[in-house]
Formats: structure tokens, C-alpha cells, sequence
């Protein structure tokens, strides 16, 4: 159903979002971006299957037609999923031309964002967060996922952040922005592929409800901005950081020789990553989503009952 000019919502999400019952934002950018077809749209609908099961509504957002869309139908993921990189990137600076041309976009953690608030959706799950990518000190590569997470009030459920960026930098820039850094019964960053860094989170946190509660004391003191919760890859899927220290390396060279930038080259690193581990960070990206949505849902609901 339309919600004005530029915002529509599922029925299923709206009536949820009246009700005060738990839901669970899911982006896009992760489905025609951050995957190949099929396993993304096999991915995002089974994202949505565990948010249900555990209890809550997921609602996948992208721009449809122009119209920031918070709870998408399968018909609508599968487009996304074929479509791949031919559906536009939308990130915060995005937005304009996308709404305004009518045109379609896979939204990033940041737009994501900007839609979930505007929907009245107070939890997220992704897989990895944009940060300070490597050499931003010469390339300026900061990503807009950050300030966002400074300024909308929407928590994030992520696996850490890869390791294409610079997890002390990004820890850095989080400070600096009163950015809450959790980390889900861990008291270091995990890092997508694996659940090691050497770099320690704000709080290690060990409950659903201990989340809950710190979302809800920042709202009562009107703290604007998200939180970050870091929930580590389970240890059975985890891969060694060294190894795919290596592998992000050679795909960081690449991208340079080629000269990618942008908004095309956290694209292009998870791509070659992916080729270059020949599916195996495929499957722990698969599986480390999951396991955030999970989380997730048990979040929204644990919101629900303060
Ligand atoms: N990191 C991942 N997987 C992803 C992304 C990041 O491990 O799919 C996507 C998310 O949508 C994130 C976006 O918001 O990339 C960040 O892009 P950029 O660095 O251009 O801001
Ligand atoms: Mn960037």
C-alpha cells in the first residue's frame, strides 16, 4: 500500500507497525550486489522464513518504482535477484534521483536505514556494514553506512565488518559519532569471515534483552543515531583470518590496478572474494546472515515488551 508519494509498505508490515508487534529490517544491496543468482534470492527468502519463525515480521526494503518499499514480495526479491547489478546501488546520496526518475535500487545499510525509520522499524539485520576502507587516509573511501548509523535510529545486526576496510578506523570513526559498538557475547569485533580480530567492541553484551534495554534507555534521552551489534560468525563456519587476510589482499591489488572506486568497488571486492575462496565465503556469508537475523528477531521482540 502507498504511503505517499515516495513510501510503501506490505500490508503485512503495516499492520505490524500499528500493532506494536517486533520487525525486522533486511536491505537489498545484499541480494543484486552482494550475491550471484540464485543463492541471493534463495538467501533473502530463507532470511525471512527464520525472522517468522522466530517470531517476528521481516520486512525487506528497496526502492520500487520510486517508492522506498518496506516489505517486499517474493516475486519482487527475485527481481532484485536476477536483476543483479543492473538495478542501481541506492545509498543515502542516491535517494533523490532514484524516487524523483521513478527508477528501482537495491539499498544499502544506509538507505536501508533512511526506509526502515520512515516505516516505523526499529531493527535491522545484514550481513557487513560499510566502514573506512583501507588507504582512506589518500582515497577519502568512507562509507555513508557510518554517518547514518550517527544520525538514524535504527539498530544493526551485522557480523562485524569485512575486512576490505580498516576495522581500527572504522572503530575510530564509530567514537567519534557516539556510535555504540556491541558486541553479542563476544568482547572483540568479529570480522565477517571469521569471529577474530584483534580489535575489542565498546560492550560485550551477552542477551537479546540487554540490547533491547539500551535501545530503549537512548530513545528515552533522545540520543539520536543507531547502535551497532556485532554478532560473531558461529564458530563451526568461521574461517581463518590469515587465509582470508590473504584473499582480500590480492583483491584489494586488483581493484587498484583497475582503478575501481566508488560505489563499485565493495561490489567488486566481495566479488573476487567470492571467486577467490571459490565459494567457501559464500557459504559463511550465507550462514553468518542467518545468524544475524535470528538475533535480530529476538531483539525486535525483547523492544517489544519494554
Ligand atoms: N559489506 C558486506 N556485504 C555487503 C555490503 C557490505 O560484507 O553486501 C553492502 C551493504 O549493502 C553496505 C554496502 O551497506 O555494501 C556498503 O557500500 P559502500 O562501501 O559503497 O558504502
Ligand atoms: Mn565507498
Amino acid at each position: 500500500m502507498n504511503l505517499g508519494t515516495y513510501l510503501s509498505a506490505s500490508n503485512e508490515v503495516m499492520e505490524a507497525v500499528k500493532e506494536n508487534r517486533p520487525i525486522v529490517a533486511l536491505e537489498s544491496t545484499i541480494i543484486s550486489h552482494g550475491m550471484p543468482y540464485p543463492k541471493n534470492v534463495e538467501t533473502a527468502l530463507n532470511v525471512e522464513q527464520i525472522i517468522k519463525d522466530a517470531g517476528a515480521v521481516p520486512a525487506t526494503i528497496a526502492v520500487i518504482g520510486g517508492r522506498i518499499t518496506a516489505g517486499l514480495n517474493h516475486d519482487q526479491i527475485d527481481y532484485l535477484g536476477k536483476e543483479g547489478t543492473k538495478v542501481a546501488k541506492v545509498s543515502r546520496r542516491d535517494l533523490p534521483y532514484i524516487l524523483s526518475q521513478k527508477k528501482d535500487g537495491a539499498t544499502t545499510v544506509a538507505a536501508t536505514m533512511i526506509g526502515a525509520a520512515l516505516a516505523g522499524i526499529k531493527v535491522f539485520a545484514t550481513g557487513g556494514i560499510g566502514g573506512v576502507h583501507r588507504g582512506a587516509e589518500r582515497t577519502f573511501d568512507i562509507s555513508a553506512d557510518l554517518e547514518e548509523l550517527s544520525q538514524t535510529d535504527v539498530t544493526v545486526v551485522c557480523a562485524g565488518a569485512k575486512a576490505i576496510l580498516d576495522l581500527k578506523l572504522t572503530l575510530e570513526y564509530l567514537e567519534t559519532k557516539g556510535v555504540p559498538v556491541l558486541g553479542y557475547r563476544t568482547s572483540v569485533l568479529p570480522a565477517f569471515y571469521s569471529n577474530k580480530s584483534p580489535y575489542n567492541v565498546d560492550y560485550q553484551v551477552d542477551s537479546a534483552k540487554q540490547i533491547a534495554e539500551m535501545m530503549y534507555a537512548k530513545y528515552k534521552v533522545n540520543l539520536a543515531g543507531g547502535m551497532l551489534v556485532a554478532n560473531p560468525i558461529p564458530d563451526e563456519y568461521s574461517m581463518d583470518f590469515d587465509e582470508i587476510e590473504e584473499v582480500i589482499l590480492k583483491a584489494i591489488a586488483e581493484a587498484d590496478q583497475k582503478g575501481i572506486h566508488g560505489k563499485d568497488i565493495t561490489p567488486f571486492l566481495l566479488d573476487r572474494i567470492q571467486q577467490l575462496t571459490m565459494g567457501d565465503s559464500l557459504e559463511a556469508n550465507i550462514k553468518l546472515v542467518y545468524n544475524n537475523a535470528r538475533l535480530a528477531a529476538e531483539i525486535a521482540i525483547e523492544y517489544m515488551k519494554l
